[in-house]
């Protein structure tokens, strides 16, 4: 007799975020009350960059800059304001970090001090929004230092190594809108379903294939690279020997190139300068970029490293905008790439 074929879970991401919470013993809520909050403040970024374009004036630059010194581009005060106008009073945060904001932001006074802290990194990409391509919004959680403290956050709750993560994840505004998180039990992917509002469940245990053929990277960039990565590229480009080059896919969208080859297999690199003073340390931001990437990489199967071969997830963060450089992908394909950096 044929197996009665497994019906899929239709399942809402509130849903699973309680069904996950019941698992745990003497579980308090707070972490499942947060990442709601952040569920709905993407809900509510998801909405208008739908839209975009079509009413208020809501593409386009504005006159500022962030603290990277690049100019914000309207959606990205939207969804900076989104996210973080609601995270900061609800009542499970102690401090937040976003890429739109130098300084740490501190709980209004009047509002309750969670265990956790955020980082964030509003609307990556932000520079493809104009051209309609797709972007994302990337966050990373940690328990702060004194979980029992009700004292305002620190830097010092916000710098801690990606390895000591509870949770990271990103959404992406692409053909349809997803969120991805891992807590450090697999991956876990869900599409939000515009008629109903609700993230449902469509990826359940997300793996990345262990080999790829797409690698990613910007080789307008490549007269500044190492010649340790000069040779990587050459390598899995060339055609000695009857090897099948790899093939070159880069959106320049953090989030889509990531999560492309997170369901494809491939390789992910941003390499630093090594002749230009423009990002001597690589240009992604460590807390709130590839810290949370690296542990759904890591979670899917999969590897992130610098280009010396440090373990993303081992790095110490200094300050909070640091940047770093990012090798990321399918665990033979990094594995791979070290090969060329052990090579002295
Ligand atoms: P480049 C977007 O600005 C971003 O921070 C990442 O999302 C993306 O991977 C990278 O920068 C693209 O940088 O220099 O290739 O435009």
């Amino acid at each position: 007799m044929n197996s009665i074929p497994k019906q899929k879970k239709q399942i809402s991401l509130s849903q699973y975020i309680i069904e996950e919470q019941l698992k745990i013993p003497h579980a308090s809520g707070e972490f499942s009350a947060l990442l709601n909050h952040l569920v709905y403040a993407a809900k509510i970024v998801a909405r208008e960059v739908r839209k975009a374009g079509l009413l208020h004036d809501i593409l386009g630059s504005t006159s500022d800059t962030n603290v990277q010194g690049e100019t914000q581009m309207k959606l990205d005060q939207y969804a900076d304001g989104a996210f973080n106008n609601s995270l900061k009073i609800c009542g499970h945060l102690c401090v937040l970090a976003s890429e739109e904001h130098e300084e740490i932001i501190q709980i209004p006074n009047g509002y309750a001090m969670g265990k956790y802290t955020m980082s964030i990194d509003p609307l990556d990409g932000s520079s493809n929004i104009d051209t309609n391509v797709s972007i994302g919004t990337i966050f990373s959680i940690h328990q702060r230092l004194d979980a029992n403290s009700k004292e305002p956050g620190t830097e010092k709750d916000l710098l801690q190594r990606g390895s000591k993560q509870r949770c990271g994840g990103y959404i992406i505004y692409g053909s349809s809108t997803m969120l991805v998180f891992t807590t450090g039990k697999f991956v876990t992917g869900f599409t939000l379903d515009p008629s109903l509002g609700e993230f449902l469940l469509s990826h359940e245990n997300m793996v990345m294939p262990e080999t790829g053929n797409i690698y990613s990277t910007n080789e307008g960039n490549s007269s500044y690279w190492s010649d340790e990565v000069k040779n990587y590229i050459h390598h899995i480009k060339s055609i000695e020997s009857g090897k099948k080059p790899k093939t070159a896919r880069y959106i320049g969208s953090l989030v889509a190139d990531f999560h492309r080859n997170l369901l494809k297999g491939g390789i992910f690199l941003y390499p630093n300068d090594t002749k230009s003073s423009k990002y001597p340390n690589g240009k992604l931001r460590l807390l709130y970029e590839a810290a949370p990437m690296a542990f759904i990489a890591e979670q899917a199967g999969g590897m992130a490293v610098t280009v010396k071969g440090e373990r993303i997830l081992d790095l110490e963060p200094k300050s909070l905008h640091e940047r770093t450089t990012l090798v990321i992908g399918s665990k033979r394909e990094v594995e791979e790439f070290l090969t060329f950096i052990q090579k002295k």
